[in-house]
């Protein structure tokens, strides 16, 4: 009986799905609890290929952490530490720039996000940006979390519409989505009780948006949330994304345990993650992108979450700090001939592109 009305309420989702029309918390609860993942994944291919046909997109990128000195102490983070400890660092604007000009050949993003830094004035990353835009001027630098921001209003006492308008003046032209964590009001009390609060981060991104700033969106699933909340999160980006338009891309992020506080969870199997991958695209209705993080979730999943409704799997990165802190097991950098191996090998057409989606070049 309850199998009949289950398979009863994912006809009644994949008729909605294929006629445009919105899914409700109670489809992504059913979507969430459904363990027919080639439903789920046929049903997600479905809307990716009406948005984004064959194409799937990456880009030549490097990651920098500025300092992994952190007054925030997330119980999910390996990465960050505390001023005294000897694994701590933080980069002078000279070591940022040397650090940026060893990238790769064509690169277009710099994707930079650091920690709380305890001591270090707003200046500080005005200053990197500055002298990065002077050596790099036509790189993208897509930099600092709604977190970040948050945290530079809070210690500049200047209002996160004048931080964001202050780091847009000085070279930053997008947001990346990191800091989001997870929404719900109590679970984010107990793993990042001292940063943004859900009201804060969105509220940071209202402004960037209207500001002129595209950000991407994230979720870090797999520790002590519930499915439920994985929902209510994706409802939330989607309201915000209903107000502004201003979001890129979703990238669903796996938690990574090692070295943490929460060292008792399991990572994420491949099969939550493609899962995951496919919910989000079909929750998400109003996003165009969904980003399939290989060094989260690894080059096979990352492979496999295109027929799952990804339609991009970010870029070369050249650098992974955070998730290899917590034990990931990928490389930490890859080469843009193998992102173009993996996507070609799934029939896609490899597209390379810059931050906003404009395209540099087509593999066909
Ligand atoms: O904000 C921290 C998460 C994020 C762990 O915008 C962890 O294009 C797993 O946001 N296990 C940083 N996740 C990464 C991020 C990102 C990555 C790629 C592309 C983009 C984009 C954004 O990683 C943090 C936090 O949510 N995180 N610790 C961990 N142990």
């Amino acid at each position: 009986m309850q199998e009949a009305t289950e398979e009863s309420a994912l006809i009644n989702i994949r008729e909605k799905v294929l006629h445009d029309k919105r899914l409700t918390k109670e489809d992504g609860i059913t979507l969430i609890n459904c363990n027919n993942i080639l439903f789920l994944g046929n049903l997600a291919r479905n809307i990716k290929n009406k948005k984004t046909t064959d194409y799937v997109y990456f880009n030549v990128n490097r990651h920098i952490n500025l300092t992994n000195i952190c007054i925030s102490r997330c119980k999910f983070c390996a990465f960050s530490c505390n001023k005294d400890d000897s694994d701590a660092y933080t980069m002078t604007v000279d070591e940022a720039v040397k650090t940026a000009l060893e990238s790769p050949k064509n690169m277009t993003e710099l994707h930079i996000v650091s920690g709380l830094h305890p001591d270090k004035p707003f200046d500080y990353y005005v200053s990197v940006v500055k002298a990065l835009k002077k050596e790099l001027p036509n790189i993208h630098i897509k930099a600092f979390t709604a977190v970040e921001i948050d945290y530079f209003s809070k210690i500049s006492s200047l209002s996160t519409k004048e931080v964001i308008q202050i780091l847009k003046d000085a070279g930053v032209s997008s947001l990346p989505g990191g800091g989001a964590e997870i929404f719900n009001t109590e679970v984010r009390g107990k793993v990042c009780p001292r940063k943004a609060t859900t009201k804060e981060w969105l509220d940071v991104v209202r402004t960037a948006h209207k500001l002129g700033l595209k950000s991407n969106a994230t979720m870090l699933y797999g520790h002590i949330e519930t499915l439920e909340d994985r929902i209510d999160h994706l409802i939330k980006v989607r309201e915000l994304q209903d107000e502004t338009g201003g979001f890129q891309t979703f990238i669903p992020l796996p938690f990574h345990s090692d070295n943490t506080e929460l060292s008792y969870i399991k990572k994420p199997t491949a099969v939550e993650n493609l899962k995951m991958i496919a919910i989000s695209r079909l929750m998400l209705d109003n996003f165009d992108h969904i980003k399939a993080y290989w060094i989260m979730i690894g080059p096979k999943v990352a492979q496999l979450s295109l027929d799952f409704g990804a339609d991009d799997i970010d870029g070369t990165i050249t650098e992974e700090k955070i998730t290899h802190a917590a034990g990931a097991q990928t490389d930490k950098f890859i080469e843009k001939n193998e992102l173009i191996k993996m996507i070609k090998e799934m029939g896609r057409v490899p597209v390379e592109r810059d931050t906003l989606y404009n395209v540099v070049r087509l593999y066909e």
